[in-house]
């Protein structure tokens, strides 16, 4: 089977409201939708590069590169048997993991949609409905926080994930589990700490939460092995995973004892599945971590976490949570149990709306 032709699009979409972690504020999100047509078929993946080199150092213009000058010549009017044979053709190009996970991605729809199945079949997901939590950015107050909270929990939502920073960390955390002594409670540093706050860090340890997220440097295992030690809590790596063998180091060293994938942080599906099948092995949990897909990469997001060992929530939340009109039919909603429901038709099984992706598209370029 041959890809013929690949179209690239940058796209921006407007947030619903301003998202604010350890990086900064968000006002809107810029990403880069890639088509591949051939047999017939066309299969669609999303790039996960933001503008800014904050949480990668990956960016779009990176990642249009990358894509125009290596991965897509390397696949180009090739001879592909499977998703496998692509990233073997590309297999010398070091690191750039957004910028494959988008082709990749779109070659995992392709691939099929010419088999005739959904993504999570072709995956090996074993659910017709995932949990799902929302990943809530930081606020003005401990109270306007609270509120917020209240607002999604009101929407379903199982699982709330708090993003903190050095200074709006413990009095906004302590609020939200005083409003709500039930709830299933996460936090995500983002990289923003160091081992000089540990008193900070073990005092996190006093709000019964699921896990901490990537309270350490972006590059670091080791620290957190040391850090791990000193807490009950679990902490759970993001940032710091890039691969299976990331993955393997941060487990034997007891570094962390849950992992969050991002397909597009470990450079796509098949590495997802890998550390998938590795923590699976090792009695470790995942979850399904977010980007601010559109609905795009967000579906195969949900056939991914349809995979068994996504025990926890993902950040993988309704089209509605972050933008007004998604780029995809049928939305993504979530039901009043926190759930959604994985897609059945063939490949990522939504529509692209046309005439959406192209108010959204800042940047066009095809090859044939
Ligand atoms: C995380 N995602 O788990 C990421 C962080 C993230 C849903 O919390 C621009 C700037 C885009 C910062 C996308 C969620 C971003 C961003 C995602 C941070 O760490
Ligand atoms: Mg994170």
């Amino acid at each position: 089977m041959r890809i013929e032709h690949i179209e690239l699009r940058q796209i921006t979409m407007r947030l619903v409201a301003p998202f604010e972690t350890s990086f900064g504020v968000e006002l809107d999100e810029e990403h880069i939708i890639v088509r591949v047509d051939g047999e017939g078929l066309t299969g669609w993946g999303e790039c996960v590069a933001s503008r800014d080199p904050f949480y990668s150092y990956e960016t779009n213009q990176t990642a249009w590169h990358i894509l125009r000058d290596y991965l897509i010549p390397a696949i180009l009017s090739q001879d592909l048997a499977s998703v496998d044979d692509a990233s073997t053709k590309w297999a010398r190009v070091r690191g750039h993991e957004m910028a494959k996970a988008g082709i990749e991605s779109a070659l995992w729809d392709w691939f099929a949609k010419a088999r005739g199945v959904s993504l999570a079949q072709l995956l090996g997901g074993t659910r017709d409905r995932i949990a799902v939590g929302v990943s809530v950015g930081i606020q003005a107050s401990p109270a306007a926080l609270v509120a917020r909270v209240e607002n999604y929990l009101r929407e379903g939502y199982a699982r709330v994930k708090l993003k903190i920073a050095p200074g709006r960390d413990l009095p906004f955390v302590a609020a939200v589990r005083r409003a709500f002594p039930n709830l299933l409670l996460q936090v995500d540093a983002n990289s923003a700490y160091t081992l000089a706050d540990l008193a900070t860090l073990r005092a996190l340890d006093d709000f019964d939460l699921l896990l901490i997220e990537q309270p350490l440097s972006h590059d670091d295992i080791f620290d957190h092995h040391k850090l791990q030690r000193e807490l009950k809590t679990p902490i759970c790596l993001d940032e710091s995973i890039l691969s299976l063998a990331d993955a393997r180091a941060a487990i034997e060293l007891n570094s962390c004892r849950i992992i969050n994938i991002k397909p597009g942080r470990v450079g796509g599906f098949t590495e997802s599945k890998r550390i998938h099948d590795f923590c699976a092995a090792h009695g470790v949990p995942v979850w399904h971590g977010g980007m601010l897909e559109s609905g795009i990469g967000r579906a195969g997001n949900v056939a991914l976490a349809s995979l068994p060992n996504f025990t926890l929530p993902g950040d993988i939340s309704a089209s509605k949570r972050y933008y007004v009109e998604d780029l995809v039919e049928p939305e993504f909603t979530v039901d009043a149990r926190g759930t959604m429901a994985v897609p059945t038709q063939p490949g990522i099984g939504v529509t692209v709306i046309a005439e959406r992706l192209e108010r959204a598209t800042t940047r066009r370029e095809e090859f044939k």
